[in-house]
C-alpha cells in the first residue's frame, strides 16, 4: 500500500515540472534561445566545455545558468570572461528542476537570439530524471571516469541528445576502453553523436559548437513557421 501511494506523489511531482519545463521551452522558443541541459559528473569538465565552445559561436549569443549545490565559483568564472550567467544554489538537492529554471528565467532578458546554458548540478544520476525545459540534453563524460559508465549509468547515456568524451588528452595515461564506453553508449541511443574532445587542448570543440548552431539555427526557421512547440 505504501509503495503505491509513494509512486503515485512522484508522479505527480513529475507531472508537475514536466508542465512548467514545457512553458520555459516554448517561452524561450518564441525567443530564438535554444536551451542546453548540460549534465555529468562532478569534474567532468563542465564549465570547462562551456567556455570552449563560446569560442566558437558565431551570431548566438551565450547566456548560462550555473547550478550548484552551493558557491558561485563557476558563475564568477564565467561573468569575468563577459558571460551573462545567472547562478542556482540548491543547498543539498542534487539536480535543478523546471520550476528553479522559471524562476531564474523571469529575471533574465534576452536581448540577443542564442543559446541558453544550463549547467546542471555535478551528478550523473538525479539530472537525467527531470526536464528543465531543454531542446538539447548534453552529457558530458571522460575518458579518466572510465570506459564502463553507459552500462552503470544508462539514463543520462539514453536520454542524451549529443555526448562529449572529454579529456581526450589523458588518454596515454589511461586504459580507456573506447569499443567498449561506443558499444555500451550505442546500445542505449542508436544514433546519438558523440565528440572527442579535450578541454585542455582545446580540441574537437568546433565540430561541438557546429552542431549547436546548426540546432539552433533549425529553431528559428522552426519559429518563423510558426510550429513553436519544439520537443525534439
Ligand atoms: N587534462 C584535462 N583536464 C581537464 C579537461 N577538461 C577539464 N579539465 C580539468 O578538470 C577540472 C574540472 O573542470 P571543470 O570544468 O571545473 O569541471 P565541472 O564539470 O564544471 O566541475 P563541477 O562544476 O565542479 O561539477 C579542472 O581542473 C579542469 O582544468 C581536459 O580535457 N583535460
Ligand atoms: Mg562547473
Amino acid at each position: 500500500m505504501h509503495d503505491i501511494r509513494k509512486v503515485n506523489v512522484m508522479e505527480g511531482i513529475l507531472d508537475e515540472n514536466d508542465h512548467i519545463a514545457k512553458h520555459v521551452n516554448e517561452h524561450l522558443s518564441t525567443h530564438g534561445i535554444l536551451v542546453i541541459n548540460e549534465m555529468g559528473a562532478p569534474g567532468v569538465g563542465k564549465t570547462t566545455t562551456l567556455k570552449n565552445i563560446f569560442k566558437h559561436l558565431e551570431g548566438f549569443k551565450p547566456y548560462v545558468i550555473e547550478g550548484d549545490i552551493e558557491s558561485d565559483l563557476d558563475t564568477q568564472d564565467l561573468k569575468g570572461m563577459g558571460i551573462d550567467t545567472y547562478q542556482i544554489n540548491t543547498y543539498g538537492a542534487c539536480h535543478l528542476d523546471a520550476p528553479m529554471i522559471d524562476h531564474t528565467v523571469d529575471h533574465m532578458s534576452f536581448d540577443q537570439r542564442g543559446m541558453l546554458f544550463i549547467e546542471n548540478i555535478g551528478n550523473l544520476v538525479c539530472p537525467a530524471e527531470f526536464s528543465i525545459g531543454e531542446h538539447v540534453m548534453m552529457l558530458i563524460s571522460t575518458v579518466t571516469e572510465g570506459s564502463d559508465k553507459p552500462y552503470k549509468y544508462p539514463l543520462a547515456f539514453e536520454k542524451a541528445d549529443i555526448i562529449i568524451l572529454n579529456k581526450v588528452d589523458l588518454v596515454p595515461y589511461l586504459d580507456f576502453d573506447e569499443e567498449f564506453f561506443m558499444k555500451g553508449v550505442r546500445a542505449l541511443n542508436k544514433d546519438v553523436p558523440v565528440f572527442k574532445v579535450s578541454g585542455k587542448t582545446g580540441e574537437g570543440f568546433e565540430a561541438v559548437a557546429a552542431w549547436l548552431m546548426e540546432r539552433a539555427g533549425k529553431l528559428e526557421i522552426k519559429e518563423h513557421g510558426h510550429h513553436k512547440h519544439d520537443h525534439e
